[in-house]
């Protein structure tokens, strides 16, 4: 089987709303936005992005699954389930690839709850507060490790 060259851009709940949800914390570009943005970075390296969203713990999981078969590296945003779920850090811990954890706020100038992930036990590198950049940032990072 061809090795995949597909990296899985995860996104978790209320994500969807990007762009509209609370602008002054999570900006005013969409998930299209960032779909272009690491489309562009991971052409450039040869590589390809699917980007996903999903409200739903139990969707996200079947997707990292999926992504064991399909894709060679993960970069997600799990949301609010960054720091709630041990089940999808079980997933990830199943994914062999690189994983980058990204998220566009600074979480740690925030409420205390938001300090903690569950996700930052299995990621290979962490993005915060960098925006939207912070994807393209991840997908770039990924491109480097898997063409290293
Ligand atoms: C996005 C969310 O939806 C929050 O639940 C996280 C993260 C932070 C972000 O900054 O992208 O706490």
């Amino acid at each position: 089987m061809t090795p995949s060259k597909t990296i899985y851009i995860l996104n978790g709940p209320n994500l969807n709303l990007l762009g509209q949800r609370q602008p002054e914390i999570y900006g005013t570009n969409t998930l299209a936005d960032v779909e272009r943005n690491c489309a562009a970075v991971a052409t450039e390296k040869g590589f390809d992005v699917r980007l996903f969203q999903s409200n739903h713990e139990g969707v996200l999981i079947d997707t990292i699954h999926e992504a064991r078969q399909k894709a060679c590296g993960i970069v997600i945003n799990a949301g609010a389930f960054t720091h709630t779920s041990v089940a999808i850090l079980d997933a990830l811990n199943t994914f062999e690839g690189p994983v980058m954890e990204c998220h566009i706020s600074n979480v740690h100038k925030r409420e205390v709850f938001r300090h903690h992930s569950y996700i930052s036990l299995r990621a290979d590198g962490v993005l915060v507060g960098l925006g939207v950049e912070g994807y393209a940032l991840a997908t770039r990072r990924i491109c480097s490790i898997l063409s290293a």
